[in-house]
């Protein structure tokens, strides 16, 4: 054998061996080796195809491509337009909810107010019956809402002064005891005051313990039924802290209408202001009424 040909068969087998023990070395990169390769061997098929039909097929496969994303596309925007239409709808609805209650509320407010209240007009029969009266009157001054009486002061006093008129008068610092009676004192109020701090005391306070809210009555303030401004109450001391007591009485309306009849704020009880008392109707004895 000639000695170059001797030399060649060494080389071959060295590089064949080397190789071996480059696959045992790199067992654990074998895998993706593999698919490297594989990734970027072409296949038999794509060998033997014709370059002008592989350019064709890779453009179709494009294209079909861009007609899936052109339809996912179209499907997005119908979604969005579909959702914003529903959004408009739904506040439509919304503000025509909000209209049909604001009507109620009048109309609930106007039938309270007529609630009870004994007609002026006598009859004008012949000859009148007299029955007894189920209906109740207030005293001159004094407005019918709901069966009860309300007295709505002209001057202005401090919150215990203002007490003390309502009880010379037969009556009491208003309680609120029904979403009702607050929408139609709220109602009234905005026809009453004349300035926005033209506001009314009710006969609500905490001056016997800080946060503990009681009626006139001495009953608790129910939570489920509070009035409160925003941000009120705040038992604001003053700007340098002039009143350490903090705001212990409650005042009460909103001249150009509250929001969701909240029109509370605690104040300090020595501010000179109107104030709203109450008091039962007299029932009244009789009335003459025609066959
Ligand atoms: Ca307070
Ligand atoms: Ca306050």
């Amino acid at each position: 054998m000639p000695e170059a040909e001797v030399v060649y068969s060494d080389v071959k087998l060295a590089r064949g061996k080397k190789r071996a023990n480059e696959a045992v070395n790199t067992s654990t990169d074998s895998t993706y080796s593999e698919i490297k390769i594989s990734k970027t061997q072409p296949s038999t098929a794509e060998l033997s195809e014709d370059p002008q039909q592989a350019v064709v097929r890779k453009g179709s496969k494009v294209t079909s491509e861009r007609v899936v994303l052109v339809v996912l596309g179209v499907l997005l925007a119908a979604a969005l337009c579909f959702t914003t239409f529903e959004i408009i709808k739904t506040n439509k609805k919304v503000k025509y909810l909000e209209d049909d209650k604001m009507k109620c509320d009048n109309n609930l407010t106007e039938t309270l107010s007529k609630i009870k209240s004994c007609s002026t007009v006598q009859p004008t029969c012949p000859v009148p019956k007299v029955m007894d009266d189920p209906c109740s009157k207030c005293e001159e001054g004094w407005e019918q809402h709901g069966g009860k009486c309300y007295y709505f002061s002209i001057s202005k006093s401090s919150w215990e002064q203002s007490r003390d008129e309502c009880r010379a008068k037969g009556g009491e610092l208003v309680k609120i005891d029904s979403r009702e009676e607050q929408r139609l004192l709220e109602r009234r109020l905005r026809d009453l005051m004349t300035e926005a701090e033209d506001k009314f005391w009710i006969g609500l306070t905490d001056s016997a313990g800080e946060g503990r809210w009681v009626w006139v009555d001495r009953s608790p303030l129910d939570q489920s039924l509070t009035f409160w401004s925003k941000g009120e109450p705040d038992n604001w001391t003053g700007d340098k802290g002039e009143h350490p007591d903090g705001e212990d009485c409650v005042r009460m309306g909103e001249q150009g209408g509250a929001d969701d009849l909240k029109c509370w704020f605690d104040a300090f009880c020595s501010k000179p202001h109107r104030s709203i008392c109450e008091k039962a109707g007299v029932r009244g004895k009789f009335k003459k009424v025609c066959d």
